[in-house]
């Protein structure tokens, strides 16, 4: 099999996520770095349009969203599992109340003044002013939370983690599950990038350990490659055939149809292409670019909209 190529950036909270992950399962992997912001070439020329961090790439294949790549990581090393059986169906939904929920509140925590100014420091004025605009963008132009109502929520949120450590180590039981990943991504982030405002883990000294135990599954190996190289590695590849998967359409639109998959919130930039499979969890898209020659790319069902192209 191809290596995993993880697309990302030291300071992508979701990234985090997966190179602990990749750590946990003690997996080696290729690191490829991608801009912070618009434009970014390099990876639409793989994602088709998407251009949320991160995404994965095995060959030929890009994986979208971390929850499918959970899945995908999961499949290829199922020990030990992101997914205990006895805690399968909590751990997935802790891991989308952390994603969703907790994530933003606590990204609006962080990047209050004094969070963003540490963040950004040595940044030029241009280059704030473009990421600032970018992630406006994103959001739709929407404000992000005000800090005071971040803050409170922010410590409601640390204080219902806390009680979930109180009796083991880990969020739902001995070890961690896809939940513990989800809920650390953005804590870690108050706790190693915004060190000025850390100060609020102090009252809930349980996570604070547990930040500290999940930190020491690390990142697993891993070497650095270019964006061109990896391009390069999908042109040279030929995607998985997808042609025996269960097909399920909920959609009336045909294996064959021409599609376009968009993030339902928060970076809508839409990948278009031939649907080539529907399982029950994901959509697979073919698409031929330039570069990178066929590519498939996955989407999880949930988060994303499927829609005939027009
Ligand atoms: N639901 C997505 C969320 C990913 C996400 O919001 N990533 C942030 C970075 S942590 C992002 O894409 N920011 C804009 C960018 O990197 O261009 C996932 O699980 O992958």
């Amino acid at each position: 099999m191809s290596q995993l190529i993880l697309h990302h950036y030291p300071l992508s909270p979701f990234a985090e996520k997966v190179r602990l992950i990749l750590g946990y399962k003690q997996l080696s992997w290729q690191s490829v770095h991608i801009p912070m912001y618009m434009p970014k070439p390099d990876v639409v020329a793989l994602t088709g349009g998407h251009r949320r961090t991160p995404f994965m790439q095995i060959g030929a294949d890009i994986y979208c969203d971390t929850s499918l790549i959970c899945d995908v990581l999961e499949h290829l090393a199922p020990t030990p599992t992101l997914y205990p059986d006895a805690v399968k169906g909590a751990a997935r939904i802790v891991a989308q109340w952390a994603d969703s929920m907790l994530f933003p509140v606590a990204m609006a925590y962080n990047f209050q003044p004094a969070g963003a100014a540490h963040v950004l420091q040595g940044w030029s004025p241009e280059d704030v002013k473009v990421f600032v605009q970018d992630r406006t963008s994103m959001r739709g132009g929407a404000p992000r939370m005000p800090p005071a109502d971040a803050l409170g929520m922010y410590k409601s949120y640390l204080r219902r983690l806390s009680s979930m450590l109180e009796h083991h180590p880990f969020l739902l039981g001995d070890a961690p599950c896809v939940a513990d990943f989800s809920a650390y991504h953005p804590t870690w982030y108050t706790w190693r990038q915004v060190q000025p405002l850390a100060g609020i883990l102090d009252a809930t000294p349980h996570v604070r350990d547990w930040l500290a135990r999940m930190e020491k599954l690390g990142h697993g190996k891993h070497t650095d490659i270019s964006s061109t190289q990896a391009i390069q590695i999908a042109h040279d590849s030929t995607p998985f055939d997808v042609s025996h998967e269960t097909f399920v359409d909920h959609h009336g639109i045909a294996l064959g149809s021409q599609v376009v998959v968009t993030a339902e919130s928060f970076g809508l930039e839409p990948t278009a292409g031939e649907l080539v499979a529907a399982t029950r969890t994901r959509y697979t898209v073919r698409r031929t670019d330039e570069r990178a020659g066929t590519v498939h790319v996955h989407f999880p069902r949930v988060g994303f909209i499927l829609k005939k192209a027009e």
